[in-house]
């Protein structure tokens, strides 16, 4: 080392620098300085924008038609934004009411943003997003025109998949099916399993509103409704991964994560890992979920889910002890989660659909254990809001009255302090400062929340921030941007989704949230490797569909 001179010292130790120093991204700039929801306003509905640009002053709306100001009103503001580090103003145009399009132009700001005003505003980003989870079947062709484009993969993963790592034998199993995951073309069935919770819940909830979108998928026309019959081919492939005995597999998927490439294309071999109490539990969830609400439409096939539900529940009472599955193997996703959320979800769902006393007992044990608190953000990690809604909202005769009286405040109590946060920044954001990889499908997970809290009480600033969370993903944000592929204005181009990285169509295969900010308010990026940020995926989706399904037409 003697011989190497100052300078040369300096260059190698720049260079090592330089090597393990993070790289410096440029941050992705906002597309405009009035942010809005990009799809549109339900004429009844709250209707805000956010606009970053220096204030006082005042807002303009223009009828697009006549080019007539049917609107001139002052900005409100500044308000800080701290995650965002900006002074912000708000347009509030509520009292426009009349359907049509407009344009709004603010003090400060040269750009124009157009608008709607629509009573079906959300009907056709409600059918984008839930035909985003057809577009996601796994072992079957499928195909969608979007926009002119046409999204189409071949069948695929027909091989799903190998016993290897579950029986130790190289000896294939019928896996074939469901939904792939996210950006990635694997199977895990905690993930699938707050998805259909939320489809389904959508289904509870908003039932008539959600039948009267026509999806147009394979199953369009027939006995089941649309988005059940959606539910119905990831159920398909969910009876597929309960062993015999009613033990759920965790996941199948590669050993790595493949190329960005067409599921069709993926030949490597594709593995079962071994089973778990969660997804055990998961799949007793939706089992019993699903056997409740398709039974008018097919009782055969009720009848199947309910026993299947049986069966591993009582592999759950047989095995108290939480037990992971040994993914040692696999450097794919793990959706590693404790499991006393998900029994208690699983209880609530078979006790909602049979009404059995035993399982009731051990539902009312586990809220008083886990506390009856509700969780602020929830998703695949945390179910147990999922069985709390249910068990809140039944109408079965039998419950703690007591219990049931302070998950009722619990609820109110989580709600508001929702409502809290959604007041905080300028973008009416339900989740206050918390950005992480899906932080997206926290945000419209808390719908749920809202939208039941207002069921529950009848005061309307439930849905009214519900409703923001909506126009929050969908534009209200510090991007500017619709945060749903093919959907709004500025939706995302470049998501990490190994389809639209590997066909020949320029444009992202439509109706998928992605993932959201990370870390900070600014930390978002429309780049195809940016997977922490700008991946896509079914719980998303199942979020979305949703949030949006509580502001469909009334039919
Ligand atoms: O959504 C998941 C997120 O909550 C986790 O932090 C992250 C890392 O474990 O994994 C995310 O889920 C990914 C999964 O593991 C594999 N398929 C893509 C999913 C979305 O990025
Ligand atoms: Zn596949």
């Amino acid at each position: 080392m003697q011989s190497i001179c100052i300078p040369m010292r300096r260059l190698i130790l720049t260079s090592l620098l330089l090597l393990v120093a993070p790289v410096a991204r440029a941050e992705f700039p906002p597309v405009s300085t009035i942010r809005l929801n990009t799809v549109g306003f339900l004429p009844d509905a709250a209707k805000v924008a956010t606009i970053a640009a220096p204030g006082p002053g005042v807002f303009t709306v223009t009828d697009a038609s006549t080019g007539a100001t049917v609107l001139e009103q002052p900005l409100v503001g500044p308000r800080e934004d701290a995650d965002t580090r900006e002074l912000l103003w708000i347009a509030d145009f509520s009292v426009l009411t009349r359907p049509g399009r407009y344009n709004l132009k603010a003090a400060g700001t040269t750009f124009t943003a157009d608008f709607t005003i629509a009573p079906d505003a959300f009907a056709a980003p409600f059918r984008t997003v839930a035909r985003g989870l057809y577009l996601w079947r796994c072992g079957t062709a499928v195909r969608g025109e979007h926009n002119g484009d046409i999204f189409a993969q071949r069948a695929c993963h027909l091989d799903d998949a190998w016993m290897d790592h579950v029986t130790g034998e190289h000896v294939r199993r019928d896996g074939t099916g469901g939904w792939h995951d996210a950006g990635d073309h694997n199977k895990y069935i905690v993930n699938a399993a707050i998805t259909v919770g939320a489809m389904l819940r959508a289904w509870d909830d908003y039932g008539p509103a959600v039948r009267a979108i026509r999806l147009d998928i394979p199953e369009t026309g027939g006995p089941i409704p649309d988005l059940l019959a959606e539910v119905k081919w990831e159920m398909d492939w969910f009876f597929k991964m309960q062993l015999e005995d009613g033990r759920v597999l965790h996941k199948l998927s590669t050993l790595h994560f493949g190329g960005m490439i067409m599921p069709d294309v993926e030949d490597t071999p594709r593995y079962f890992t071994s089973w778990s109490t969660a997804a055990t539990a998961g799949f007793v969830a939706n089992m019993a979920q699903f056997a409740r609400i398709v039974r008018p439409f097919d009782a055969a096939y009720a009848d199947r889910c309910l026993a299947a539900a049986r069966k591993s529940y009582a592999v759950l009472v047989a095995h108290p002890e939480d037990t992971p599955s040994d993914m040692s193997k696999f450097r794919t996703g793990t959706y590693g989660t404790k499991d006393p959320d998900d029994r208690l979800w699983a209880a609530a769902e078979l006790w909602e659909t049979t009404g059995d006393a035993a399982v009731l007992a051990d539902l009312e044990a586990r809220i008083r254990a886990l506390g009856t608190r509700f969780d602020e953000d929830f998703g695949w990690g945390s179910v147990k809001n999922m069985g709390f809604l249910t068990y809140l909202r039944s109408t079965r005769d039998g419950r703690d009255p007591v219990l049931v009286d302070v998950l009722r405040k619990e609820l109110i109590a989580m709600a508001d302090l929702i409502i809290g946060r959604s007041q905080h920044g300028g973008y009416g954001r339900p989740l206050g400062s918390i950005y992480y990889w899906g932080c997206h499908g926290g945000v419209a997970m808390q719908t749920m929340l809202l939208q039941n809290a207002h069921r529950l009480t009848g005061r309307a600033i439930y849905r009214t921030v519900a409703l923001q969370s909506v126009d929050h993903l969908l534009g209200r944000n510090y991007f500017g941007r619709s945060m749903v592929t093919g959907v709004g204005r500025f939706p995302p181009m470049r998501p990490h989704d190994r389809r639209s990285a590997g066909d020949q169509v320029d444009a992202p295969w439509p109706g998928y949230l992605v993932g959201g900010p990370e870390k900070g308010a600014r930390d978002w990026d429309d780049l195809t490797p940016r997977y922490q940020v700008n991946e896509t995926a079914i719980n998303w989706n199942g979020a979305m569909i949703y949030a949006l399904a509580g502001f469909l037409p009334t039919p």
